[in-house]
């Protein structure tokens, strides 16, 4: 097992990292940027070096930084965490060059789902079902029209090089096409340095359901249960929850094989997620996959009681995986919402400052991963993420009235919250009944100015 390891992230992730470290007793150094001097990874970790100025890409996306920092305070590991450098295939082979180990999938494989064409086309080879369109970047905007004819509209261009949403916009006939892929052409182009684009026929109505997955480095993978992360608001996932409304044993299982197929397809190592679209018949799709650790892995870890944190540095130091997938138990329901930084009164608007007070909830079946501590600063950086709640039941409306609760308990005075979002969202009567797509959000969103 490793002796010391770089936390290479801030926030709740890197206290996260930090406590799973501390619990196989593993030394951790705390990278932070001049801005984060006072953040709680700072003081939870046993070292701490500061790798530059606030602005991420001279500090947490500063590759040069974060091996040196590695190097100079003699670590044998970095943990990416989420966001930042965890997805960039040229970061995990600087660290390999270096002898550093990267916790986390081998560069190849971040590198291949990295590019959502090749991952869709690897997956594709893998016998997992695709969305209807291309796997394939579109050559031409004419192109474009000949298979947009084919597939039907709506359509949706997304960007060869985006994920999670970026890049993408929905075309509703074909007067409208060649503009919009000029369009997002370039909008691809200026965010990501490529501006391929492909295809996929829109699915409305669809839900966002996710399997997480552990593979080891002698071939052992497993699957732990599906993530439903379909509230999104802007491409923002707000609220996650497990088991899906949705998805029965059958079709979990199914989605499991399918995303342990695509995991032994690429040699994946570590954790994983494989995201996948369900329709309302029960038809589940390939969207993407991310070769990181995600923001919502708290849900399955509430579900399973294992430790996702700890496999990581488990697999990454070469230990098989011990847990078969029969070991696997998904036990009651669990819901997470993020408590960002943002006055939902006012279309979300950041807001950072002095966060004079903070009670964290608590109680049975509630876990609070925050790096929020009373007179704590936020900096205006970095993303609005404060804390998040994660509720546990032994149903799901047990896991609805204790989020509830939770919620109610929760005081961060100085800086608003989404919290009141969160209590009217778990009011709403179709997300009581387990009625929620991709779209709902905008819809209760109306409802909830009206
Ligand atoms: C889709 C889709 C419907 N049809 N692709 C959103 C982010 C990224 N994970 C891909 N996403 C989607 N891809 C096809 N062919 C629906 C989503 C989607 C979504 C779309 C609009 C508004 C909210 C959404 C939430 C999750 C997924």
């Amino acid at each position: 097992m490793f002796d010391k390891v770089l936390i290479a992230n801030r926030g709740e992730i890197a206290v996260r990292i930090i406590r799973a470290c501390r619990e196989l007793g593993i030394r951790t150094v705390a990278a932070y940027s001049d801005v984060d001097r006072d953040s709680l990874h700072v003081r939870l970790a046993d070292e701490a070096v500061c790798i530059g100025p606030a602005v991420p890409a001279r500090s947490y996306l500063n590759a040069p930084a974060l091996i040196t920092a590695a190097l100079i305070s003699g670590c044998d590991a970095i943990h990416p965490g989420y966001g930042f450098l965890s997805e960039n295939s040229y970061f995990a082979e600087i660290c390999q060059q270096v002898g550093i180990c990267f916790i986390g999938p081998s560069p190849e494989a971040i590198q291949t789902m990295g590019d959502k064409a090749l991952a869709k086309q690897a997956m594709r080879e893998a016998g997992l079902p695709l969305v209807p369109g291309t796997d394939q970047p579109l050559s031409s905007a004419e192109e474009a029209s000949e298979i947009a004819r084919e597939i039907g509209f709506p359509v949706l261009l997304k960007a060869v090089a985006g994920g999670g949403g970026r890049g993408m916009r929905v075309v509703e006939s074909e007067a409208d096409l060649v503009r919009a892929f000029n369009t997002a052409r370039a909008e691809a182009e200026a965010a990501f340095g490529r501006g391929d684009l492909y295809m996929e026929k829109y699915m409305p109505l669809v839900r966002h359901v996710e399997i997480q997955v552990l593979a080891d480095q002698y071939g052992n993978a497993i699957h732990l249960g599906e993530r439903d992360c379909s509230l999104q608001r802007r491409h923002q996932k707000i609220l996650e929850e497990g088991p899906s409304p949705a998805v029965d044993d059958d079709l979990r299982r199914r989605m499991g094989e399918a995303a342990l197929a695509g995991v032994r397809a690429i040699d994946y190592t570590n954790a994983g997620t494989m995201e996948f679209l369900l329709d309302p018949d029960g038809n589940f799709y390939f969207m993407e996959m991310n070769t990181r650790l995600q923001v919502e892995h708290p849900v399955t870890e509430m579900l399973t009681g294992i430790d996702l944190v700890k496999w990581q540095l488990r697999i990454a130091a070469g230990e098989p995986l011990t847990l078969a997938q029969k070991d696997v138990r998904i036990l009651g329901h669990a819901i997470e919402c993020r408590i960002n930084a943002e006055d939902p009164e006012r279309d979300f608007l950041p807001s950072a400052g002095e966060v004079e007070l903070f009670l964290s909830p608590g109680g049975p079946g509630v876990r609070v991963d925050s790096h929020l501590y009373s007179g704590y600063t936020t900096p205006t950086n970095y993303d609005s993420l404060l804390a998040k709640i994660i509720a546990w039941g032994n149903d799901r409306a047990e896991a609805i009235a204790r989020m509830r609760r939770a919620l109610e308990e929760c005081v961060v005075m100085g800086v608003s919250t989404t919290i009141p979002f969160h209590l009217r969202l778990l009011d709403d009567p179709d997300f009581v009944a387990g009625n929620v797509s991709t779209q709902s959000l905008s819809l209760m969103l109306s409802r909830g100015r009206s």
